[in-house]
Protein backbone atom coordinates (compact mmCIF):
# COMPACT_ATOMS: atom_id res chain seq x y z
CA UNK A 1 0.00 0.00 0.00
CA UNK A 2 1.04 3.23 -0.83
CA UNK A 3 2.52 5.67 1.61
CA UNK A 4 3.35 2.24 4.22
CA UNK A 5 6.86 3.16 3.95
CA UNK A 6 7.10 7.07 4.00
CA UNK A 7 9.76 8.45 6.19
CA UNK A 8 10.15 11.70 7.78
CA UNK A 9 12.39 13.97 5.87
CA UNK A 10 11.50 17.16 7.64
CA UNK A 11 9.86 19.06 10.57
CA UNK A 12 9.17 22.81 11.05
CA UNK A 13 7.40 24.95 13.97
CA UNK A 14 5.66 27.83 12.90
CA UNK A 15 4.46 30.37 15.28
CA UNK A 16 1.77 32.50 14.44
CA UNK A 17 -0.56 35.43 15.33
CA UNK A 18 -3.22 36.47 13.45
CA UNK A 19 -5.16 38.26 16.17
CA UNK A 20 -3.53 35.62 19.08
CA UNK A 21 -0.31 33.21 19.13
CA UNK A 22 -0.83 29.90 17.90
CA UNK A 23 1.99 27.46 17.77
CA UNK A 24 1.87 24.58 15.23
CA UNK A 25 4.72 21.82 14.01
CA UNK A 26 4.26 20.70 10.36
CA UNK A 27 5.70 17.53 9.42
CA UNK A 28 6.77 16.43 5.86
CA UNK A 29 7.53 12.47 4.80
CA UNK A 30 9.61 11.50 1.46
CA UNK A 31 6.32 11.03 -0.50
CA UNK A 32 4.87 14.00 0.31
CA UNK A 33 2.12 13.62 2.62
CA UNK A 34 2.71 16.10 5.70
CA UNK A 35 0.68 16.40 8.83
CA UNK A 36 -0.23 19.15 11.71
CA UNK A 37 0.02 19.21 15.07
CA UNK A 38 -0.62 21.85 17.68
CA UNK A 39 1.65 23.26 20.42
CA UNK A 40 0.11 26.23 22.00
CA UNK A 41 0.28 27.16 25.04
CA UNK A 42 -1.39 30.18 25.88
CA UNK A 43 0.95 32.61 27.03
CA UNK A 44 4.35 30.45 27.39
CA UNK A 45 4.24 29.95 23.48
CA UNK A 46 8.26 30.40 22.43
CA UNK A 47 9.18 27.86 24.86
CA UNK A 48 7.19 24.86 23.24
CA UNK A 49 8.61 26.56 20.12
CA UNK A 50 11.86 25.96 21.19
CA UNK A 51 11.53 22.45 23.14
CA UNK A 52 10.60 21.49 19.44
CA UNK A 53 12.63 22.98 17.39
CA UNK A 54 15.62 22.51 19.16
CA UNK A 55 15.16 18.90 21.29
CA UNK A 56 12.37 17.43 19.28
CA UNK A 57 12.57 18.00 15.13
CA UNK A 58 16.57 16.77 15.55
CA UNK A 59 14.84 13.47 16.71
CA UNK A 60 12.18 13.24 14.14
CA UNK A 61 14.39 13.29 10.51
CA UNK A 62 14.36 9.17 9.47
CA UNK A 63 11.96 8.33 11.41
CA UNK A 64 8.80 5.85 10.47
CA UNK A 65 5.80 8.07 11.20
CA UNK A 66 3.30 5.02 11.54
CA UNK A 67 4.91 4.44 14.67
CA UNK A 68 2.93 6.94 16.80
CA UNK A 69 2.78 4.69 20.01
CA UNK A 70 6.18 3.95 20.06
CA UNK A 71 7.18 7.56 19.10
CA UNK A 72 5.09 8.78 21.83
CA UNK A 73 6.80 6.79 24.77
CA UNK A 74 10.38 7.66 23.32
CA UNK A 75 9.54 11.45 23.47
CA UNK A 76 8.45 11.04 27.15
CA UNK A 77 10.34 8.58 28.51
CA UNK A 78 13.24 9.60 26.21
CA UNK A 79 13.18 12.86 27.63
CA UNK A 80 13.96 11.81 31.32
CA UNK A 81 12.30 15.00 32.76
CA UNK A 82 8.45 13.98 33.08
CA UNK A 83 5.10 15.85 32.57
CA UNK A 84 4.67 19.57 32.81
CA UNK A 85 2.79 21.80 29.73
CA UNK A 86 5.91 22.63 28.19
CA UNK A 87 6.81 18.89 27.50
CA UNK A 88 3.53 17.86 26.82
CA UNK A 89 2.57 20.30 24.48
CA UNK A 90 5.52 19.67 22.13
CA UNK A 91 4.70 15.62 22.59
CA UNK A 92 0.70 16.32 21.68
CA UNK A 93 2.33 18.47 18.31
CA UNK A 94 3.92 15.22 17.23
CA UNK A 95 1.54 12.96 18.11
CA UNK A 96 -1.61 14.84 16.47
CA UNK A 97 0.88 15.31 13.37
CA UNK A 98 1.57 11.53 13.05
CA UNK A 99 -1.91 10.83 13.30
CA UNK A 100 -2.59 13.22 10.39
CA UNK A 101 -0.34 11.39 8.36
CA UNK A 102 -1.34 8.22 8.84
CA UNK A 103 -5.15 8.74 8.17
CA UNK A 104 -4.05 10.53 5.57
CA UNK A 105 -1.92 7.64 3.83
CA UNK A 106 -5.34 5.14 4.77
CA UNK A 107 -7.44 8.09 3.07
CA UNK A 108 -10.15 8.45 5.95
CA UNK A 109 -10.84 11.27 8.32
CA UNK A 110 -9.03 10.83 11.70
CA UNK A 111 -12.55 9.75 13.89
CA UNK A 112 -12.23 6.57 11.58
CA UNK A 113 -9.09 5.43 13.29
CA UNK A 114 -10.41 6.04 15.84
CA UNK A 115 -13.08 3.81 15.91
CA UNK A 116 -15.32 5.47 14.00
CA UNK A 117 -18.44 7.50 14.93
CA UNK A 118 -20.28 6.69 17.83
CA UNK A 119 -22.71 9.71 16.94
CA UNK A 120 -23.55 12.12 14.32
CA UNK A 121 -22.57 14.76 15.60
CA UNK A 122 -20.80 16.65 18.52
CA UNK A 123 -22.75 18.73 21.07
CA UNK A 124 -20.95 22.22 22.11
CA UNK A 125 -21.45 24.91 24.52
CA UNK A 126 -20.75 28.39 24.00
CA UNK A 127 -19.39 31.37 26.45
CA UNK A 128 -21.71 34.14 27.48
CA UNK A 129 -20.95 37.12 30.12
CA UNK A 130 -21.30 40.45 31.17
CA UNK A 131 -21.09 43.06 33.51
CA UNK A 132 -24.11 42.91 34.94
CA UNK A 133 -27.85 41.22 34.21
CA UNK A 134 -29.11 42.98 30.79
CA UNK A 135 -26.02 42.68 29.34
CA UNK A 136 -25.43 38.91 30.33
CA UNK A 137 -28.61 38.49 29.24
CA UNK A 138 -27.91 40.12 25.75
CA UNK A 139 -25.09 37.74 25.32
CA UNK A 140 -26.88 34.61 25.75
CA UNK A 141 -29.15 35.78 23.54
CA UNK A 142 -26.10 35.88 20.90
CA UNK A 143 -25.32 32.54 21.73
CA UNK A 144 -28.72 31.41 20.98
CA UNK A 145 -29.10 33.31 18.02
CA UNK A 146 -25.42 31.45 17.06
CA UNK A 147 -27.50 27.85 17.13
CA UNK A 148 -25.49 27.33 20.72
CA UNK A 149 -27.62 24.94 22.65
CA UNK A 150 -25.40 25.14 25.99
CA UNK A 151 -23.56 27.95 27.62
CA UNK A 152 -21.39 28.76 29.96
CA UNK A 153 -22.39 32.07 32.35
CA UNK A 154 -19.63 34.30 33.51
CA UNK A 155 -20.61 37.44 34.98
CA UNK A 156 -19.24 40.85 36.84
CA UNK A 157 -19.21 41.16 40.48
CA UNK A 158 -20.08 44.49 42.13
CA UNK A 159 -17.23 45.81 43.29
CA UNK A 160 -14.82 44.31 40.62
CA UNK A 161 -13.56 45.58 37.35
CA UNK A 162 -13.79 43.47 34.83
CA UNK A 163 -15.99 39.72 34.36
CA UNK A 164 -12.94 37.19 35.01
CA UNK A 165 -11.90 34.37 32.62
CA UNK A 166 -13.17 36.30 29.50
CA UNK A 167 -10.81 37.09 26.83
CA UNK A 168 -10.31 41.59 26.56
CA UNK A 169 -8.20 43.59 24.05
CA UNK A 170 -5.57 44.00 27.28
CA UNK A 171 -4.19 40.15 26.89
CA UNK A 172 -2.54 41.28 23.97
CA UNK A 173 0.26 43.80 25.67
CA UNK A 174 3.78 43.76 26.82
CA UNK A 175 2.77 43.07 30.35
CA UNK A 176 0.05 41.32 31.76
CA UNK A 177 -3.48 42.86 32.88
CA UNK A 178 -3.59 43.00 36.85
CA UNK A 179 -7.30 41.90 37.63
CA UNK A 180 -9.00 42.18 41.10
CA UNK A 181 -10.79 39.34 43.28
CA UNK A 182 -12.92 39.31 46.31
CA UNK A 183 -13.96 35.71 47.01
CA UNK A 184 -17.01 36.91 49.33
CA UNK A 185 -18.26 39.44 46.85
CA UNK A 186 -18.23 36.42 44.39
CA UNK A 187 -19.85 33.65 46.21
CA UNK A 188 -23.14 36.22 47.56
CA UNK A 189 -23.32 37.68 43.72
CA UNK A 190 -23.12 34.20 41.73
CA UNK A 191 -26.48 32.22 42.96
CA UNK A 192 -28.46 35.75 42.31
CA UNK A 193 -27.37 35.48 38.92
CA UNK A 194 -28.19 31.88 38.16
CA UNK A 195 -31.94 32.42 39.55
CA UNK A 196 -32.00 35.56 37.44
CA UNK A 197 -31.04 33.24 34.33
CA UNK A 198 -33.03 30.90 35.21
CA UNK A 199 -35.99 33.34 35.57
CA UNK A 200 -35.18 34.36 32.08
CA UNK A 201 -34.81 31.77 30.25
CA UNK A 202 -36.56 28.59 31.49
CA UNK A 203 -35.77 25.80 33.36
CA UNK A 204 -34.37 23.79 30.34
CA UNK A 205 -31.42 25.96 28.93
CA UNK A 206 -28.12 23.73 29.98
CA UNK A 207 -25.96 25.73 32.27
CA UNK A 208 -22.40 26.00 33.29
CA UNK A 209 -19.96 28.17 34.91
CA UNK A 210 -16.03 28.41 35.45
CA UNK A 211 -14.71 29.13 38.25
CA UNK A 212 -10.91 29.43 37.28
CA UNK A 213 -9.40 28.07 40.76
CA UNK A 214 -10.33 30.11 42.19
CA UNK A 215 -12.07 28.83 45.63
CA UNK A 216 -11.10 26.42 48.64
CA UNK A 217 -12.49 23.45 49.08
CA UNK A 218 -15.27 24.42 51.44
CA UNK A 219 -15.92 28.01 49.46
CA UNK A 220 -16.78 25.74 46.44
CA UNK A 221 -18.71 23.38 48.79
CA UNK A 222 -20.53 25.93 49.52
CA UNK A 223 -21.08 27.60 45.96
CA UNK A 224 -22.10 24.43 44.39
CA UNK A 225 -24.60 23.73 47.05
CA UNK A 226 -26.16 27.55 46.59
CA UNK A 227 -26.45 26.49 43.08
CA UNK A 228 -28.23 23.25 43.25
CA UNK A 229 -31.45 25.03 42.93
CA UNK A 230 -30.57 26.42 39.27
CA UNK A 231 -29.87 22.66 38.09
CA UNK A 232 -26.31 23.96 36.27
CA UNK A 233 -24.73 21.06 33.84
CA UNK A 234 -21.14 21.14 35.43
CA UNK A 235 -19.46 23.74 38.03
CA UNK A 236 -15.71 24.14 36.66
CA UNK A 237 -12.28 24.19 38.19
CA UNK A 238 -13.83 25.18 41.40
CA UNK A 239 -10.29 24.89 43.37
CA UNK A 240 -6.92 24.76 42.02
CA UNK A 241 -7.03 20.90 41.66
CA UNK A 242 -3.54 20.11 42.18
CA UNK A 243 -4.70 19.02 45.85
CA UNK A 244 -6.86 16.12 44.23
CA UNK A 245 -8.26 15.27 47.94
CA UNK A 246 -9.82 18.46 48.08
CA UNK A 247 -12.61 17.80 45.74
CA UNK A 248 -13.68 14.94 48.10
CA UNK A 249 -15.13 17.43 50.38
CA UNK A 250 -16.94 19.14 47.66
CA UNK A 251 -18.13 16.06 46.32
CA UNK A 252 -19.51 15.35 50.14
CA UNK A 253 -21.56 18.57 50.52
CA UNK A 254 -23.60 19.12 46.54
CA UNK A 255 -24.55 17.26 43.47
CA UNK A 256 -23.95 20.36 41.16
CA UNK A 257 -22.10 18.04 38.86
CA UNK A 258 -18.00 19.07 38.73
CA UNK A 259 -16.18 19.16 35.44
CA UNK A 260 -11.98 19.87 35.88
CA UNK A 261 -9.15 19.29 34.58
CA UNK A 262 -8.04 21.94 31.42
CA UNK A 263 -4.74 22.93 33.03
CA UNK A 264 -3.50 19.24 33.56
CA UNK A 265 -1.00 17.42 31.53
CA UNK A 266 -0.83 13.66 32.31
CA UNK A 267 -3.46 11.13 33.40
CA UNK A 268 -1.63 11.22 36.81
CA UNK A 269 -2.65 14.86 37.32
CA UNK A 270 -6.40 12.83 37.35
CA UNK A 271 -5.94 10.13 39.63
CA UNK A 272 -7.57 10.30 42.54
CA UNK A 273 -10.37 12.29 40.87
CA UNK A 274 -11.47 9.44 38.52
CA UNK A 275 -10.63 6.57 40.87
CA UNK A 276 -12.80 8.25 43.21
CA UNK A 277 -15.45 9.70 41.03
CA UNK A 278 -15.07 12.53 42.94
CA UNK A 279 -15.54 14.61 38.95
CA UNK A 280 -18.02 13.86 36.42
CA UNK A 281 -16.11 15.45 33.13
CA UNK A 282 -12.28 15.86 33.03
CA UNK A 283 -11.65 18.56 30.50
CA UNK A 284 -8.17 18.25 29.07
CA UNK A 285 -7.09 18.92 25.63
CA UNK A 286 -5.59 17.27 22.95
CA UNK A 287 -2.91 19.75 22.79
CA UNK A 288 -1.97 20.35 26.56
CA UNK A 289 -2.26 16.27 27.19
CA UNK A 290 0.20 14.77 24.88
CA UNK A 291 -2.07 14.53 21.69
CA UNK A 292 -4.85 11.99 20.59
CA UNK A 293 -2.68 8.97 22.28
CA UNK A 294 -2.97 10.16 25.63
CA UNK A 295 -6.22 11.53 25.47
CA UNK A 296 -7.77 8.41 24.19
CA UNK A 297 -6.48 6.54 27.12
CA UNK A 298 -7.97 9.22 29.82
CA UNK A 299 -11.10 8.88 28.22
CA UNK A 300 -11.06 5.19 28.47
CA UNK A 301 -9.83 5.08 31.89
CA UNK A 302 -12.69 7.80 32.99
CA UNK A 303 -14.90 5.55 30.96
CA UNK A 304 -14.62 3.11 33.68
CA UNK A 305 -15.97 5.58 36.71
CA UNK A 306 -18.73 6.78 34.53
CA UNK A 307 -16.79 10.20 33.88
CA UNK A 308 -17.05 12.05 30.40
CA UNK A 309 -15.12 14.28 28.16
CA UNK A 310 -15.40 17.49 28.15
CA UNK A 311 -12.53 18.50 25.79
CA UNK A 312 -11.35 22.20 27.01
CA UNK A 313 -11.76 24.93 23.50
CA UNK A 314 -11.09 28.32 23.95
CA UNK A 315 -9.96 30.11 21.38
CA UNK A 316 -6.05 29.62 22.16
CA UNK A 317 -6.13 26.02 21.21
CA UNK A 318 -5.49 26.50 17.65
CA UNK A 319 -7.57 25.03 14.73
CA UNK A 320 -5.25 21.64 14.53
CA UNK A 321 -5.88 21.03 18.06
CA UNK A 322 -9.85 21.84 18.03
CA UNK A 323 -9.85 19.63 14.82
CA UNK A 324 -8.25 16.83 16.63
CA UNK A 325 -10.52 16.82 19.23
CA UNK A 326 -13.62 16.64 17.44
CA UNK A 327 -12.42 13.74 15.81
CA UNK A 328 -12.25 12.25 19.28
CA UNK A 329 -15.48 13.77 20.53
CA UNK A 330 -17.19 12.12 17.65
CA UNK A 331 -15.68 8.40 18.12
CA UNK A 332 -15.46 7.69 21.95
CA UNK A 333 -18.75 6.29 23.65
CA UNK A 334 -18.12 8.10 26.63
CA UNK A 335 -18.76 11.97 25.09
CA UNK A 336 -20.31 14.54 27.30
CA UNK A 337 -20.10 18.01 25.56
CA UNK A 338 -17.53 20.27 23.75
CA UNK A 339 -16.56 23.54 24.57
CA UNK A 340 -16.48 25.41 21.36
CA UNK A 341 -15.45 29.32 21.82
CA UNK A 342 -15.16 29.67 17.63
CA UNK A 343 -12.44 31.60 16.12
CA UNK A 344 -11.89 35.08 14.13
CA UNK A 345 -12.20 34.61 10.38
CA UNK A 346 -8.25 35.96 10.17
CA UNK A 347 -7.35 32.61 12.05
CA UNK A 348 -9.82 30.68 9.81
CA UNK A 349 -8.01 32.20 6.66
CA UNK A 350 -4.78 30.79 8.42
CA UNK A 351 -5.88 27.42 9.33
CA UNK A 352 -8.49 26.27 6.44
CA UNK A 353 -10.53 23.18 7.73
CA UNK A 354 -13.57 20.93 7.24
CA UNK A 355 -14.60 20.83 10.66
CA UNK A 356 -17.85 22.83 10.33
CA UNK A 357 -20.06 24.26 12.96
CA UNK A 358 -24.31 24.17 12.91
CA UNK A 359 -26.65 24.39 15.14
CA UNK A 360 -24.87 24.39 17.80
CA UNK A 361 -23.09 21.00 16.77
CA UNK A 362 -19.35 20.68 15.39
CA UNK A 363 -18.52 17.93 12.76
CA UNK A 364 -15.28 16.65 11.68
CA UNK A 365 -15.53 16.82 8.49
CA UNK A 366 -14.78 14.25 5.97
CA UNK A 367 -11.47 14.47 4.36
CA UNK A 368 -8.30 12.55 4.90
CA UNK A 369 -6.22 12.97 8.21
CA UNK A 370 -7.38 16.25 10.91
CA UNK A 371 -8.86 17.98 7.97
CA UNK A 372 -6.75 21.03 8.49
CA UNK A 373 -4.16 22.99 6.46
CA UNK A 374 -1.55 25.74 7.21
CA UNK A 375 -1.41 28.70 4.95
CA UNK A 376 1.98 29.53 5.50
CA UNK A 377 2.37 32.71 3.78
CA UNK A 378 -0.63 34.04 5.35
CA UNK A 379 1.06 32.81 8.79
CA UNK A 380 4.69 34.83 8.21
CA UNK A 381 2.64 37.68 7.13
CA UNK A 382 0.90 37.94 11.40
CA UNK A 383 4.35 36.95 13.14
CA UNK A 384 4.78 35.94 16.61
CA UNK A 385 2.79 39.19 19.45
CA UNK A 386 4.62 38.83 23.09
CA UNK A 387 1.48 38.44 24.91
CA UNK A 388 0.23 37.07 28.41
CA UNK A 389 -2.60 35.77 30.16
CA UNK A 390 -4.03 38.36 32.82
CA UNK A 391 -2.66 38.47 36.56
CA UNK A 392 -4.86 38.59 39.64
CA UNK A 393 -4.56 40.18 42.92
CA UNK A 394 -7.02 40.60 46.13
CA UNK A 395 -7.63 43.78 47.14
CA UNK A 396 -4.73 44.20 49.60
CA UNK A 397 -2.12 43.22 46.87
CA UNK A 398 -2.02 39.50 47.38
CA UNK A 399 -1.64 37.36 44.32
CA UNK A 400 -4.56 35.13 43.69
CA UNK A 401 -5.36 32.52 40.88
CA UNK A 402 -6.77 33.67 37.82
O1 LIG B 1 -9.08 30.88 30.46
O2 LIG B 1 -7.74 28.82 27.86
O3 LIG B 1 -12.78 26.94 30.05
N1 LIG B 1 -12.07 27.71 29.48
C1 LIG B 1 -11.14 28.51 30.05
C2 LIG B 1 -10.22 29.25 29.10
C3 LIG B 1 -8.89 29.68 29.73
C4 LIG B 1 -7.85 29.94 28.68
C5 LIG B 1 -6.49 30.25 29.27
O4 LIG B 1 -5.52 30.33 28.27
O5 LIG B 1 -11.06 28.56 31.25
O6 LIG B 1 -10.88 30.32 28.49
CO1 LIG C 1 -12.11 26.74 32.09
Amino acid sequence: MKGLRVKIVAAKVVVTSPGRNFVTLKIETDEGVTGLGDATLNGRELAVASYLTDHVVPLLHGMDPHRIEDTWQSLYRGAYWRRGPVTMAAIAAVDVALWDIKAKVAGLPLYQLLGGKSRDRVRTYGHAHGNDLPHLFDSVRARLAQGYKSIRIQTGIPGLRKVYGVRSTLDQGNLPVVEDWDTGAYLRHVPGVFEAVRNEFGPELPLLHDVHHRLTPIQAARLGKDLEPYDLYWLEDCTPAENQDGLRLVRQHTTTPLALGEVFNTVFDYQTLVQQQLIDYVRSSVTHFGGVTALRKLFDFAAVHQIKSAIHGPEDISPVGMAAGIHLDLAIHNFGIQEYAGYTDLTNEVFPHAFTFSDGYLHPGETPGIGVELNEELAAAHPYTQAYLPVNRLHDGTVHDW
